[in-house]
């Protein structure tokens, strides 16, 4: 559920900044004979022409849309370009819109705090960037402001447009302004440079945002697209906020939303004024209620996190129709594909910025032979994440067994998978110096089972030994307990908080006077117990049960697996595991910047988990609010 977060006292510049029909603009720089012309990208799967991903402006004139299928779009439109997705282990390979994607952020990172929120688009925090602008160069003459400035678009701002860009020159100088606004202005002249720099060293054009907080730039960037930047004084917020619609909003796409509308009649974020606070919250729960209030009023306390990488790395598959997966060989074959990438890219995220992912998930999507309307979904699972292509395959495969286990509830039945995806998620930045420190640490123990990574996956960087990030492991000091959950349910298993503490212990011995050590100790201790943890891939299972689904902890202890808290690590509560389950799966690490990159079914399941749980209702939907939401209330 949404949760309000305290505002800045100070004003706050931030910018939203989104890339232009991004694909397409990467495909016609590699192929300039591309520019100027109708043009999409469709998805490697080419029935009916393929899906379309990425449509240019020139297409949309003709009426071109996304949801069209190749064949479609050339009826609209029989001079489009059509350029399929880059293709690898049979699926879309987005290497290459994600490096485009790095450049730009690279850019754009130089003014300020920077949150790459996906593929293509980033969150910029510029009011340090501002107050030195304010305070060292003030745009005080109209005519020497930059042209990109210039063709702004600042709401409320009178639309005559043989006006327009003299309007927008004079209130970008305003010496009657008060500080917000002349804050705002340097913000804006600012983000024209940005884009300025990123259109000369990159060859792509983007839209931005401009406001005080995160929620309103997101807002209005894709407000006047392509290639403009559109602006929101405080005083234009309110009439702004009343033109839209509930959906459009971040968090109010789903069931929020529906229940606003259906519930309170509430069409438009503007239409929330007409409720107090303590309505709100009696409708929704205190938090809730009270984030309502707030973006009604356009505040929004949310920070930019100075974050340029994705929080984790996904891979995921199709199989619709006649491609459905029918046998495990089959599914072996595609999970191999799809690990193999993960493996690649977990490997290069080591390599190339010395962060480490701790967990992974394999997701699924399935049915069962003559039960196609079954509600029972595949349960996603979890467990520690192993180094090198060959374990990572190994795990993912076990985790897919263990799922299916549990999917088909011991009947003996057919079954079809229509699509699979491998997340690594958990990634920790390693301290610097601590692969040195680490080779020493590494010494005569080097010989105990090194779990993560094996020996032939980390070669590229010779400085990152192995053992580095598979830590000794003293399987004597990690004994297996068995502990008893709040459910009263037993749970054998790894304490990994002894091991933890025991492993902490060993290598303080060890290392009473190296430098740095009290980093590496920091490191150990910070939710990486499980690295340390005696596991055995198949030991350590947990399962993520879709809504809807029984306890999977009853039949992980059939399976033999230990399920620690599988209950409980509700995917869409967002509460963090325990130390004895750190590793585990929290759809919270799913970074939202990949999800876009994930199959269509895959991003609706994870979406469907960020929305707030539904308790299950024989109402009719919208009869009651209750119905929707779990209790939060006051
Ligand atoms: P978007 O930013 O949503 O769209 P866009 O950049 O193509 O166009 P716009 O100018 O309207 O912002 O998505 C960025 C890229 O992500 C897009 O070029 C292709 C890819 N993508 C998908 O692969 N599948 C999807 O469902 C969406 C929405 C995007």
């Amino acid at each position: 559920m949404p949760v309000a977060r305290p505002e800045s006292q100070e004003p706050r510049v931030i910018a939203h900044v989104d890339m232009d029909c991004f694909y397409v603009q990467v495909e016609q720089r590699r192929n300039p004979a591309l520019r100027g012309q109708p043009t999409a990208v469709v998805q490697y799967n080419d029935w009916k022409g393929g899906g379309l991903i990425a449509v240019s402006y020139e297409a949309r004139g003709f009426g071109v849309k996304r949801s069209m299928r190749g064949d479609e779009a050339k009826r609209v439109c029989p001079g489009i370009n059509l350029v399929q997705v880059p293709v690898a282990r049979g699926k879309a390979d987005l290497n290459l819109y994600r490096s485009a994607g790095s450049e730009v952020v690279a850019i754009l990172a130089s003014k300020g705090k920077c949150e790459r929120a996906s593929i293509d688009e980033v969150y910029l925090d510029l009011t340090d960037a501002a107050k030195e602008m304010l305070l060292q160069a003030p745009p005080d003459s109209p005519e020497e402001i930059l042209i990109e400035a210039a063709k702004s678009n600042i709401l409320g701002l009178p639309s005559d447009a043989s006006e327009k860009e003299k309007n927008v020159r004079a209130w970008l100088c305003r010496p009657d302004a008060d500080y917000e606004d002349k804050l705002l202005a340097c913000g804006a002249i600012i983000v024209a440079q940005l884009r300025v720099r990123v259109l000369e060293e990159t060859q792509f054009t983007c839209s931005a945002g401009i406001a005080h907080n995160k929620m309103l730039a997101k807002l209005v960037s894709g407000m006047h697209k392509p290639a403009q930047q559109t602006v929101v004084p405080s005083s234009s917020v309110q009439d702004f906020l009343a033109s839209i619609p509930v959906k459009k909003m971040k968090q109010l796409g789903g069931k929020l939303g529906s229940s606003l509308q259906d519930d309170l009649g509430v069409e438009t974020i503007g239409d929330l004024l007409s409720f107090t606070e303590e309505k709100l919250q009696e409708q929704y729960g205190v938090n809730t209620g009270t984030w309502l209030w707030k973006i009604a009023r356009g505040i929004s306390g949310e920070e930019v996190e100075d974050r340029l990488l994705p929080k984790s790395h996904g891979c995921g598959k199709t199989f619709p129709g006649p491609k459905a997966l029918k046998n495990s060989a089959s599914v072996k074959g595609w999970l191999d594909q799809l690990c193999e990438e993960l493996s690649e890219r977990i490997q290069s995220d080591l390599n190339q910025n010395k962060r480490i992912a701790q967990t992974l998930t394999l997701h699924a999507r399935a049915s069962k032979e003559n039960e196609r309307d079954s509600t029972k979904k595949f349960p996603s699972k979890s467990c520690p994440l192993r180094y090198g292509t060959g374990k990572i395959q190994e795990d993912a495969m076990k985790l897919f067994q263990s799922g299916l286990h549990d999917f088909l509830e011991s009947q003996n039945t057919g079954w079809s998978i229509t699509s699979l995806s491998v997340t690594a998620s958990k990634i920790y930045d390693i301290p610097s110096g601590t692969s040195s420190i680490l080779r020493y640490i590494k010494g005569p123990s080097s010989a105990a089972s090194p779990a993560i990574p094996d020996s032939s996956s980390v070669p590229e960087d010779p400085s990152l030994d192995n053992n580095v990030y598979g830590m000794p492991i003293h399987e004597e000091q990690c004994e297996p307990s068995i502990s008893e959950q709040e459910d009263g349910k037993r749970y054998s298993g790894i304490s990994a908080k002894q091991c933890s503490a025991n492993e902490e212990k060993r290598i303080s011995k060890k290392l009473p006077e190296v430098k740095g050590t009290s980093s590496i100790l920091k490191f150990l201790s910070r939710g990486q117990s499980a690295l340390h943890e005696k596991r055995k891939s198949n030991e350590l299972i947990c399962s993520h049960p879709g809504p809807g689904s029984s306890s999977e902890a009853n039949r992980a202890e059939e399976l033999n697996v230990p399920a620690q808290g599988a209950d409980r690590s509700s995917t869409s509560s967002g509460a963090e595991p325990s130390g004895s389950n750190a590793w585990m799966f929290n759809v919270e690490d799913i970074d939202p910047a990949v999800v876009k990159e994930l199959p269509p079914e895959i991003q609706r399941e994870i979406q469907g988990w960020t929305r707030p749980s539904k308790q299950p209702s024989t109402k009719r939907r919208g009869s009651t609010i209750s119905s929707y939401f779990q209790p939060a209330r006051s």
